[in-house]
């Protein structure tokens, strides 16, 4: 079976989307997402621990890290399951992006589902910026919107 999510995400800055999760049985989570609004160029793009939306961005908690390993690329060992690297945005200031992860299933103790997607202002430096935050955050910045993830009817 599939097993399908979908966050909407919204904020205060006029940045808004939708991004979508599938995942064929334990399989990796196929991600396709369309982001409008962003300033052109990098964003850092996160599935944060929380699906607390009560204050904004702000209250969706640190990037979900059920391993408790240190910020990185979606590709390193070192990662956040969370840690989804970056997405471009065109001189429109749109992003239309798909991703490919097998760290976030849609079910089991390490699913993502009730959690929430976040989008920031500035490039995610994947762990290795030097900033004190490139270890914590990838030092990207504001969170310009964000979206719980939930359910979806599966295929
Ligand atoms: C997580 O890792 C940090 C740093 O290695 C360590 O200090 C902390 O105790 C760990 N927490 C848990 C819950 O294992
Ligand atoms: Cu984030
Ligand atoms: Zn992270």
């Amino acid at each position: 079976m599939v097993l399908k999510a979908v966050a909407v995400l919204t904020g205060t800055a006029g940045v808004s989307g939708t991004v979508t999760f599938s995942q064929d049985g334990s399989g990796p989570t196929q991600v396709v997402g369309k982001i409008t609004g962003l300033k052109p160029g990098l964003h850092g793009l996160h599935i944060h621990a929380l699906g607390d939306t009560t204050n904004g961005c702000m209250s969706t908690g640190p990037h979900f890290n059920p391993k408790n390993l240190s910020h990185g690329a979606p590709e390193d060992k070192e990662r956040h399951a969370g840690d989804l690297g970056n997405v471009v945005a065109n001189a429109a200031g749109v992003a239309e992006f798909t991703k490919t992860d097998a760290q976030i299933p849609l079910a089991g103790a390490d699913s993502i589902l009730g959690r929430a997607v976040v989008v920031h202002a500035d490039p995610d430096d994947l762990g290795k910026g030097g900033h004190e935050l490139s270890k914590t955050t990838g030092n990207a910045g504001g969170r310009l919107a964000c979206g719980v993830i939930g359910l979806q009817a599966s295929a």
